[in-house]
């Protein structure tokens, strides 16, 4: 396939007015007719070809303007001559054939245990009928469905019904990557919610029978950002039902379909007893952010997929703007930027790299990465930064204003933050066009009482883009005195030259520099600090993300050591960790996460940064001795405060209870480093929720035990498909590095790995990404499973196995006998015609 590119673009040739299809659902003979009334579009170029996007659709007939037509598809469409077309507006009508049952890609309209669905972001509706599959193609839909199950779902209000049959009217005009279809023996779970202008809407959590009783959280999740959405961006909801649908194969986390949101069932369904507080988390957040949707991404569209962050970017935003006022600001932002280094600092790193806004792609699917999503959402956070609070819901209003109905573009969205704030932000704009994750470096220079800060910036080469420009980067930073006291409170610099300098003059003493604070820039800060500063910083810093790093810093310092020169921790960290762990007046949350030392591709990650081949093994072993060390160290503390987090009163999965199981769990993680797993295993035999229960098994499974209690948790949980999920990968992601591909390949023949359900897959293969030492074991037995299940899973499953290929992405780093056996990987499966996105050319 040839690449698309962004300086392509060209507008539709053909708007479309009205859209009516009709499903007669069968499984391997389903009908779809289509009516489409297209008219030719004023900004386009007269004379064109009528080109209708399609795959795999078996058309039995084709009208046009009600005569009978011949049109021969070809692979991917059909085409009717310009020459055949009569002028004026075109009544298209198709009826074609599709087989859902046999559709293992879940893209278009597939079966999922008896349950017709659909997945049409990015591509998908040309897997259902011949259309214009463009984003910028938008129009009102009505949909029949005839079928004999009992619901049958499409997007926007409930028209009508009969027995075997259900109609809907969507009035928003929509792409067609937003039309959704379910049908299916399901059971809601109803409420209702009226909006701030008075509109009563009907609210569905819709499921499987028996898993009713596991939707109050979503339900209560949903509620709570309808009306968060109206308070702070003063946004309602527009169709007077939404319906949501959990469904268990489902390639993606959810989908915001207009007024039919399809979730993957994983973040839907929760009780305590099956739920952890992290999957509660994440059910909070991506219930907002389809919901979310609606506006930014439904009624505000792309123009093409080169856009796709203008509403991933924001929407991400948003939903870390609302997780940090339903629980904390602080520890959200810490977890929000762990997870930016973990997954987009590494895609940054490697061939993968791409700007938030591509220039061109091969295979859309392969776009929906954490640079689109988590970089773009950082973007925002930056432009929010630079131009204020006020000035960016004034920027908002107007988005929401202008561009309502429309399919656009970053241009747009950048020109009304330069409207409503007064400022040129042609540079800033670079960060959308750029890739790689910046560097700053930073200098210091202490004379008479004047202290200054010298920023340098440079952002490292990418595939395909050597030169890269200076960015505006916004550090947000504070000086601290030697007793902690802050000298300068937190003001931002605008770095926006290579290099620039900042004096702060008439100070008493050599303060301390507090620099990013917030993480107010996504960039490597080159920062370096004594131990005894970073000590201060965590002890009396008063940004918290700033405290939370310093503790990092020091822990990633210990560690490079340990792994390089075989030192062991000294007391000034491990002090620093026990009068931390044991500071009541700090949030427990933020005491759990500041006990979790960097993981091991975070050190694989910054040792290869510092210039050395990092070597997995001795990473391993590092971080095992590390947290025997702090174990034995901090046992009374560790001890007391497993003690003393309890939860009493009936489960609550809110932010303070899930902060103190939190703290609870990483104690008692760590003391069984320490105990021999004494306090990890009387948890697991009390545990009445997921999150102790899965907690304690894993710090068990940690230290190479809990044989027993993985057997009784299976024998427990064999019936509930997302519990057996984590008890395969916990299995993984704990295995002893040398057994880890074993134990994978043993467990893909356990009776439950159903290999063509992309949940379970990641829960068995994938997780042996959450295993870097097992998935790099210098056998290779680790990269040769992983091939060999991509190839297999790729004519299933393109989306699920491209995914699969990014534990491959930071192949680089690695030492040349490890490169050799990845990289004979690699081309095997390209051997294979696999399109896989991972490149193995030398200069990429
Ligand atoms: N649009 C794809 C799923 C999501 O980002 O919400
Ligand atoms: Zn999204």
């Amino acid at each position: 396939p040839q690449p698309i590119h962004l300086a392509d673009y060209q507008p539709p040739p053909f708007l479309v007015d009205d859209v009516a299809l009709t499903f007669r659902l069968a499984p391997t003979a389903t009908r779809v007719i289509a009516k489409v009334r297209f008219r030719p579009n004023p900004d386009a170029s007269p004379g064109h070809d009528l080109r209708l996007d399609g795959e795999g659709l078996k058309l039995i007939s084709a009208h046009l303007n009600g005569a009978e037509i011949t049109a021969q598809p070809d692979e991917s469409g059909l085409t009717i001559p310009a020459q055949d077309l009569p002028e004026g507006a075109l009544d298209w009508q198709a009826e074609v054939e599709i087989a859902p049952d046999g559709n293992t890609a879940l893209e278009g309209l597939y079966m999922s245990r008896g349950m017709y669905c659909t997945q049409c972001e990015a591509e998908g509706f040309r897997k259902i009928t011949f259309y214009p599959d463009r984003p910028d193609v938008m129009a009102p839909f009505r949909v029949r469905i005839e079928s004999d199950l009992p619901v049958l779902l499409s997007n926007g209000n409930p028209a009508s019904s009969g027995q075997g049959w259900a109609e809907w009217h969507d009035p928003h005009p929509k792409p067609a990557y937003l039309f959704a279809l379910v049908a299916g023996d399901l059971v809601a779970a109803s409420d209702r919610f009226t909006t701030m202008e008075g509109r009563d809407v009907a609210l569905n959590i819709w499921v499987r029978k028996g898993d009713e009783d596991k939707t109050a959280y979503a339900m209560d999740a949903l509620k709570r950002s309808m009306v968060w959405d109206e308070q702070v961006y003063g946004r309602a909801y527009d169709l007077d039902v939404f319906n949501i649908v959990a469904v268990d194969d489902f390639n993606m986390g959810a989908m915001e379909n207009k007024g039919l949101n399809i979730f993957n069932s994983r973040y839907v369904l929760a009780s305590p007893q099956t739920a952890t507080d992290s999957d509660y988390a994440s059910i909070e957040r991506i219930i907002a952010h389809e919901y979310f949707h609606n506006w930014t991404g439904n009624r505000i569209t792309c123009r093409d997929w080169f856009q796709l962050s203008l509403k991933e970017g924001l929407t991400v935003y948003r939903d870390q703007q609302f997780m940090g006022d339903m629980r904390s600001h602080s520890v959200k932002r810490i977890e929000d930027v762990l997870t930016l280094r973990a997954r987009q600092f590494r895609e940054d790193d490697g061939p993968l790299a791409h700007p938030v806004r591509p220039e061109s792609y091969v295979e859309i699917n392969n776009f929906y990465t954490a640079t689109v999503y988590e970089k773009g959402a950082e973007l925002i956070r930056m432009l929010q930064l630079l131009v204020g609070q006020d000035r960016y819901k004034a920027a908002l209003d107007l988005y929401f204003a202008r561009h309502d109905g429309q399919a656009c573009t970053i241009e747009d969205w950048i020109a009304v933050f330069e409207e409503a704030a007064g400022r040129d932000l042609s540079q800033f704009k670079r960060w959308y066009g750029q890739a790689g994750t910046p560097r700053v470096d930073v200098s210091e220079d202490w004379q008479d009482g004047s202290y200054t800060l010298t920023l340098r910036q440079h952002t490292p080469d990418t595939p395909g883009q050597p030169l890269k420009e200076p960015l505006v980067i916004p550090v947000a930073m504070g000086l601290l005195g030697a007793d902690g006291a802050e000298m300068v409170p937190t003001t931002v610099l605008e770095l926006d030259s290579p290099e620039q300098s900042f004096t702060f003059p008439d100070l008493p003493a050599r303060p301390v520099a507090s620099l990013l604070r917030g993480f107010s820039a996504p960039v490597v800060l080159n920062h370096s600090l004594s131990s005894e500063d970073r000590a201060l910083m965590l002890a009396h810093d008063t940004d918290p993300f700033n405290r939370f790093e310093a503790g990092r810093a020091l822990a990633r310092d210990i560690l490079h050591a340990m792994v390089l020169e075989g030192a062991t921790p000294g007391p000034d960290y491990l002090n620093a960790l026990r009068t931390m762990v044991s500071d009541e007046a700090l949030d427990p949350a933020f005491r759990a996460l500041a006990l979790h030392i960097p993981g091991q591709d975070d050190l694989a990650s910054s040792l290869y940064a510092a210039g050395h081949v990092p070597d997995p093994d001795a990473i391993q072993a590092a971080r095992t001795t590390a947290l025997r060390l702090i174990a034995e160290a901090l046992r009374p503390q560790l001890q007391d405060v497993a003690n003393a987090m309890q939860t009493p009163g009936p489960y609550s999965p809110d932010a303070r209870d899930a902060g103190r199981r939190a703290l609870k769990v990483q104690a008692v993680s760590l003391l069984a480093r320490a105990d021999e797993g004494a306090k990890a295993a009387e948890l697991f035999a009390r545990a009445d929720n997921m999150t102790e229960q899965l907690g304690a098994w894993g710090a068990l499974l940690a230290i190479g035990k809990g044989q027993e209690e993985g057997a009784q948790f299976y024998r427990q949980w064999a019936q509930d498909r997302l519990v057996v999920d984590k008890w395969f990968s916990a299995q993984v992601m704990y295995a002893a590095p040398k057994a880890a591909a074993g134990l994978v390949q043993q467990l893909t023949q356990h009776p439950d790995f159903e290999w063509k359900n992309p949940n379970r897959f990641r829960s068995v293969i994938g997780a042996l990404g959450a295993n870097p030492a097992g998935f790099h074991a210098t056998d290779g037995a680790g990269y040769k499973l992983v091939a060999d299940w991509l190839i297999r899973l790729d004519g299933v499953n393109p989306q699920s196995a491209a995914r699969l290929s990014t534990l491959f992405e930071t192949w680089r780093r690695y030492d040349a006998s490890r490169q050799a056996l990845i990289r004979a990987e690699l081309q095997r499966i390209r051997s294979q015609d696999n399109l896989i996105p991972i490149s193995i050319d030398q200069n990429s």
